[in-house]
């Protein structure tokens, strides 16, 4: 073991010799620290232990199942594509092993530096004790400690790396199902769209548009014309966004399959042959995302989509999702053949339907091909977590350069690292209602892990969605920044207008919310870009006592909004705790209503058809007008709500919504301050932004007494 030291907050220790992951950004410096965690090894495992006293939490782990605080669940860290998030379900899509624990008051943050398996006990058989497995003995750990929770997340943020930044269209609400089948049904869900004014920015493309399941491919006889039919939606402001799977179809003559055995892209098996597994398209070759020419030359291939006028893609099945490999299939079937016309006796029946029932995904597959990396084989399992990482980081550095602009951009599995590259949905999720409250419960630790575009499949992926769960989920998801309503094939459709009059008005409405929150939900997309911190915070990161740790099901949102979700069906309203005075707001397109609440527990009545959200005591808050699209939205009479009892502050940020400029720190910037007078309120402004003309204020102090203000740009 090596220990070293990154900056005042960041000590670490590499153990073995451990992989490049290009995770980490900065120097390290050898030099002697004292020893924060103790790291077992045996028989080629090594393990971390903690002791939890009673109140210690643990918080993070990023895409997972459970609460807010970890504790009380056994997990896996293991990039898995495993479709139905059951209760007992220990791992998702994504790998991200940061993590704080709390030692008494004292919280420290560590990051395992690990790309294979790594398993977390976090007070699971033994409730006192935090076991951490890792499948391996090369790995660093990384110490980062802080003065709160959050400054130790803004210090692990700053040895990752800021986040990749959508383009402002990111931001509106997008339309999705697995089973437009053809030009004709997308067609139908803009021209529905329009038919029942409700704003649209884009529509995902799911497999249905490919040609025989072939990446970078237009279905001919699905989707005639595609060309012309992305501008002509473009031009009215809706995109298209298709998708891209890892596995590459195997057929001669297909440009891509024949490109990457001529360039040796494909990963390998044992025998040093192009490994073959069976995805949609068949049997397929996985390209080798570790090799830097594989991830240029795949890269590339998105200009096929870009000639298209594609300014969006998502980067699926790459944890990655294996349906079956030619070894097990034989296996399965000569299973099969063997017990034919046997009495099967119930152990050996059970073996044969294991065969084929759990053929995917199988660990052993993992172990069947290979990477290299800096002149050292490894099996995929060794590397696994940075198979969809790499893929992702492949795409985003070929949109950027087809592009020359920002670009959509989201994958399903990801590890901690690929945060710079694109975003992540939270996969597939279930039309249930416990998968509205894991959402709610899952946006902290997303953040925590580096990720900021983000967002689940709202209404639900699988199963049925129904009219109240959709519009629930939609109270929650317009405030997530990735906004998107996705099913599977075979559900019940889902768009905000397939439930009957009554929801889609419901609907209809939220959207059109969604785009008046857009200048703050951008602005702090834009802030935590500069500044680092999270846009989504359990209320324990900021408030002490009892009643806050419990309150897993309420969140910060930025500094100034707390949501209080409803994640129940037939509620007409919840209980809210409220650790400081703050403003009930009611949010619509016609109207926003204030009206102060005390602190402490509050029946909060929310109905489905309305929106509503907290305002923090003095504190001031953006909005706009409703708008059809983000091409069409206006910032010309920006509009605040505040709680001010003595002064409040709100710095809007925004940009040209599509260039680099950020990186360079070039946004608009729109100061606003509100001090309480005597007679009033004093307003201040110091705009940058040549888009806002007019600002008009709505104040309300804890006497409930409301001031308008209105003030020329
Ligand atoms: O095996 O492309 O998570 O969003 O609709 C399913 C079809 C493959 C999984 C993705 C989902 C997508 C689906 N895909």
């Amino acid at each position: 073991m090596k220990s070293f030291i990154m900056n005042e907050n960041v000590t670490g220790y590499i153990y073995g010799s451990p992989v490049k992951t290009g995770i980490i950004l900065g120097e390290t410096t050898f030099k002697e620290v004292p020893l924060k965690v103790e790291v077992k090894a045996e028989a080629g495992h090594s393990f971390i232990h903690f002791d939890l006293t009673q109140r210690d939490r643990v918080f993070g782990l990023g895409v997972n199942l459970g609460g807010m605080n970890k504790r009380g669940r056994y997990y896996r860290s293991y990039c898995t594509d495993d479709a139905l998030h059951h209760e007992d379900k220990t791992t998702l899509y994504g790998a991200h092993n940061f993590f704080i624990v709390e030692d008494d008051d004292v919280s420290t943050g560590y990051f395992i530096e690990f790309p294979s398996m790594i398993t977390y006990d976090v007070g699971f058989r033994r409730i006192d004790e935090f076991d951490i497995e890792i499948y391996g003995e090369d790995f660093t750990v990384y110490v980062i400690e802080g003065e709160s929770i959050k400054d130790i997340i803004v210090n692990f943020h700053k040895i990752i790396g800021k986040p990749y930044v959508p383009p402002k269209w990111g931001f509106g609400f997008f339309q999705s199902r697995w089973g437009y089948e053809t030009q004709n049904d997308v067609m139908n869900v803009y021209n529905t769209f329009k038919e029942k004014d409700i704003p649209l920015e884009g529509i995902y493309l799911d497999l249905d548009y490919m040609e025989d399941f072939k990446d970078f491919s237009v279905s001919e006889e699905r989707f005639k014309g595609f060309k012309k039919f992305s501008k002509t939606l473009k031009d009215d402001g809706v995109r298209l966004i298709p998708i891209i799977d890892a596995g590459i179809k195997i057929e001669e003559g297909y440009n891509i399959y024949e490109e990457g055995i001529e360039g040796n892209h494909f990963v390998l098996d044992e025998e040093g042959k192009p490994y073959v597994a069976a995805v949609w398209p068949g049997k397929v070759h996985f390209p080798d995302f570790l090799k830097e020419e594989t991830r240029a030359w795949f890269g590339d291939q998105y200009k096929f989509l870009t000639d298209l006028g594609i300014e969006g893609v998502w980067n699926d099945m790459n944890e990655p999702a294996i349906f079956y490999d030619e070894k097990s299939l034989e296996e399965a079937v000569d299973a099969a053949i063997a017990a034919k016309g046997k009495n099967l006796g119930v152990f050996p029946f059970f073996d044969l339907k294991d065969k084929f029932q759990n053929i995917g995904n199988k660990d052993e597959y993992y172990r069947r091909f290979f990477h290299t990396v800096d002149g050292k084989r490894y099996t995929n399992e060794e590397l696994h977590n940075l198979y969809g990482y790499y893929m992702t980081k492949s795409a985003s550095l070929g949109l950027k350069k087809q592009l020359e602009k920002r670009f959509v951009l989201i994958s399903r599995a990801s590890s901690i690292g690929m945060h710079k590259y694109s975003g992540i949905w939270t996969g597939d999720n279930s039309s249930w209602w416990s998968h509205l409250e894991l959402n709610l419960k899952m946006l902290p630790s997303l953040n925590m892990s580096g990720f900021y575009y983000i967002g689940a499949d709202t209404g639900g992926f699988g199963g049925n969605s129904n009219g109240e769960l959709l519009t629930r989920w939609m109270q929650l998801s317009i405030f997530t920044p990735l906004l998107r309503n996705h099913s599977a094939i075979g559900c019940v459709n889902q768009e905000p207008y397939a439930f009957g009059e009554k929801i889609t008005g419901f609907n209809r409405e939220l959207i059109k919310e969604r785009y008046m929150l857009i200048p703050y939900i951008y602005s702090e997309y834009l802030k935590n870009w500069e500044k680092g911190g999270l846009m989504f915070t359990p209320l324990s990161f900021e408030f002490w006592g009892e009643e806050v740790m419990g309150a897993e099901d309420q969140l910060l949102m930025g500094n100034e909004l707390m949501l209080a979700p409803i994640y129940k069906s037939n509620a007409r309203g919840r209980y809210v705790y409220l650790p400081e005075k703050m403003t009930e707001v009611s949010f619509g397109t016609d109207e926003v209503t204030m009206r102060v609440e005390k602190e402490g527990l509050n029946h909060l009545s929310y109905e489905l058809d309305e929106l509503k959200f907290y305002l923090r005591r003095n504190r001031l808050f953006p909005y706009t007008k409703p708008s059809m699209n983000v091409k069409n939205l206006l910032l010309d009479e920006l509009k605040f709500i505040g709680y001010v009892d003595e002064e409040a502050e709100y710095e809007l940020y925004d940009d040209d919504g599509e260039s680099f400029g950020y990186e360079e720190g070039i946004f608009f910037k729109t100061k606003v301050k509100a001090i309480k007078t005597e007679e009033g309120y004093d307003i201040q402004v110091d705009n940058t932004n040549p888009n806002i003309k007019k600002i008009s204020l709505t104040l309300i102090d804890s006497e409930n007494e409301i001031i308008e203000k209105e003030v020329q740009v």
